[in-house]
């Protein structure tokens, strides 16, 4: 008797972590028939923390403290592309950068808005824009990435 009653009780909880499942589905692939509104969903879970704008000639803003994997977006509103270039260590001059030393690179057109997950090391990098002449110019910044919460990393 005891075990027939333990064996109705498991079906029964079965039967509703099934219901539970099939409910679930249901809505899955009721969300997978309106493509639109998953892109909505997902923009709205990677919202950029921080919008960069890029012109001549100057990143603004130009000291940017983000956590590792955050999003961030990137507006030039000049008139000629520029990029955002990370480097793993400051150069004095553009002569002085070699590809090895390029962390992480966004190019914008002028007018576009591009965005960027942020997947770096903890630390501080220097910022470039390396269009000829432009770090001369004044686009330099530095970017500092903090270790995110609970990785234990510094
Ligand atoms: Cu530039």
């Amino acid at each position: 008797m005891r075990t027939a009653g333990r064996q109705l009780r498991t079906f029964g909880i079965c039967q509703r972590v099934l219901t539970r499942i099939t409910v679930m589905w249901a809505l899955v692939v009721g969300s997978c028939s309106q493509a639109g509104e998953i892109t909505h969903t997902t923009l709205e879970l990677h919202e950029p923390v921080v919008t960069i704008t890029l012109r001549e000639f100057a990143f603004s803003p130009s000291e940017v403290v983000v956590t590792s994997g955050d999003l961030v977006a990137f507006r030039n509103v000049g008139t000629v592309q520029h990029d955002w270039t990370v480097l793993s260590r400051p150069v004095e001059t553009i002569e002085q950068l070699s590809p090895d030393l390029v962390v992480l690179a966004v190019d914008v057109q002028p007018g576009a808005t591009e965005t960027q997950t942020l997947d770096l090391p903890p630390g501080t990098y220097r910022v470039i824009c390396t269009v000829p002449g432009h770090f001369a110019a004044g686009m330099v910044g530095t970017l500092q990435i903090n270790g995110s919460e609970g990785t234990g990393a510094r």
